[in-house]
């Protein structure tokens, strides 16, 4: 044990969750008056806790062996505890006699892991800011691989259990499909914001400070790094492999309730961030179905009236009024969805090959979508409204992909 004596606990900040674009440091102090005398840091780790205390002194005490003369510019590490019942910030606090890098803020106005997350950050003094479990699950040396790629110019680097070297250890099946779930709803509620990254429910990742500073953040839940996506300045992204490792000691503090809050948080973030270009494009899809059954009734109808004795074929109305849907949407998605992109490669030429493209994305749609219903509603013997709007979900996501990356390719653009 040393002889110095603990620092004072960290006041919390309050207000808005706004990262400062300066750190908190002796000549930007937080509270001026506070006479703070910490020097600047290159890195800042977060660590929230709620009741860690049987992990708190192991942890610190791997971190520090890690970090210590690792990181050039030097570090800290904020604990952020929601005054725990098991007092993890007491055990924390008496630490930082022994590891002078340590700062801890116990903070009771306010719950939830990604706001202390936030709060954490905010009177952080580093220019890289990161978080890590305080539960000994995310495996410290990983963060060595994190700094380095944020060395070489990521913006952000994530720790993830979907990249080689990753994993999560020893998972039962259903947490595993809940997980997978959860990405999936994400990826169809926010694509451009959980498809960055192959792990979006990772709570272990460093982030540059001029990312996300002056961004008003305002997190629901468990997951912070999807706000980070979402409201930062992400231009270089790295993913790091890690295995989700088992808790030893205390418990997690998941409950139902951080499923509905991450619902919420993909609502709030989607309405924030305007209408997506996937919502745009399952927009236009209704008018195109629209399109479709209108002149496909029109034709059968009209067939009859028209030309009783000849008719029009049932097929054959529908791959017309199908073909009309077509380019209805296609239409609307080079004004609209793909606005932006379309923009940028004018000419007829170019639009007649998006048009090409387009189509022929399309009828595979359909092969695959009469596939998906088939095999759901004969082999698995799903009612065949359900088996049809199963079938239409996944094919529309497919297609909008497709054509994201085929008809309306980004690279393209000079
Ligand atoms: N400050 C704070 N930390 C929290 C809160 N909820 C969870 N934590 C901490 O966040 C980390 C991850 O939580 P955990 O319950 O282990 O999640 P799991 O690993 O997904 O089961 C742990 O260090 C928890 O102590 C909270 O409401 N406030
Ligand atoms: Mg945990």
């Amino acid at each position: 044990m040393s002889d110095r004596q603990p620092h004072p606990l960290l006041p919390t900040p309050t207000g808005l969750l706004q990262i400062p674009e300066q750190a908190v440091t002796a000549e930007n102090p937080a509270d001026p008056s506070a006479g703070s005398e910490a020097p600047p840091v290159f890195f800042s780790l977060i660590v929230p806790t709620y009741n860690e205390g049987k992990n708190v002194e192991n942890l610190v005490k791997i971190l520090s062996d890690l970090l210590t003369g690792q990181v050039p510019g030097g570090y800290e590490l904020i604990l952020v505890d929601d005054d725990s019942p098991d007092r993890t910030w007491e055990i924390a606090h008496s630490l930082t006699a022994t590891y002078p890098q340590l700062q801890v803020m116990r903070r009771e106005n306010e719950r939830g892991l990604s706001t202390a997350v936030i709060r954490g950050w905010q009177a952080a003094r580093g220019e890289i800011l990161g978080v890590i479990d305080g539960d000994l699950q995310h495996p410290p040396e990983v963060l060595l691989q994190l700094l380095a790629a944020i060395e070489q110019g990521a913006d952000l680097a994530v720790a993830s259990r979907h990249v080689g070297g990753g994993g999560v250890s020893t998972w039962s099946l259903l947490r595993r499909v809940l997980s997978r779930g959860a990405q999936l709803i994400g990826l169809l509620i926010l694509p451009g914001v959980v498809g960055r990254v192959s792990d979006p429910m990772s709570g272990y990742f460093l982030v540059r400070r001029s990312s996300i500073a002056q961004r008003q953040l305002s997190p629901l839940g468990y997951k912070i790094l999807i706000e980070v996506l979402g409201r930062g300045k992400i231009r270089q992204l790295t993913e790091v492999g890690y295995v989700f490792r088992e808790r030893v000691e205390g418990e997690s503090k998941v409950t139902r309730k951080q499923y509905i809050d991450y619902l919420r948080h993909l609502v709030k973030l989607r309405l924030s961030l305007g209408l997506g270009r996937f919502l745009r494009f399952g927009t236009v899809g209704f008018t195109g179905l629209f399109v479709d059954l209108s002149i496909f009734r029109i034709l059968r109808v009209g067939s009859q009236l028209w030309f009783p004795t000849l008719g029009i074929p049932a097929e054959l109305a529908s791959a017309i009024s199908g073909e009309m849907g077509i380019i209805n949407n296609f239409f609307w998605n080079d004004l609209w969805t793909f606005g932006d992109i379309s923009r940028q490669q004018r000419g007829r030429k170019q639009r007649l090959k998006r048009f090409l493209k387009f189509n022929l994305i399309c009828l595979i749609g359909l092969a695959l979508n009469t596939l998906i219903f088939s095999a759901l509603f004969r082999v698995f013997h799903v009612n065949e409204i359900v088996a049809k709007l199963i079938a239409i979900a996944i094919v529309t996501f497919w297609n909008f992909w497709i054509n994201l990356k085929l008809s309306w390719r980004v690279t393209e653009v000079k």
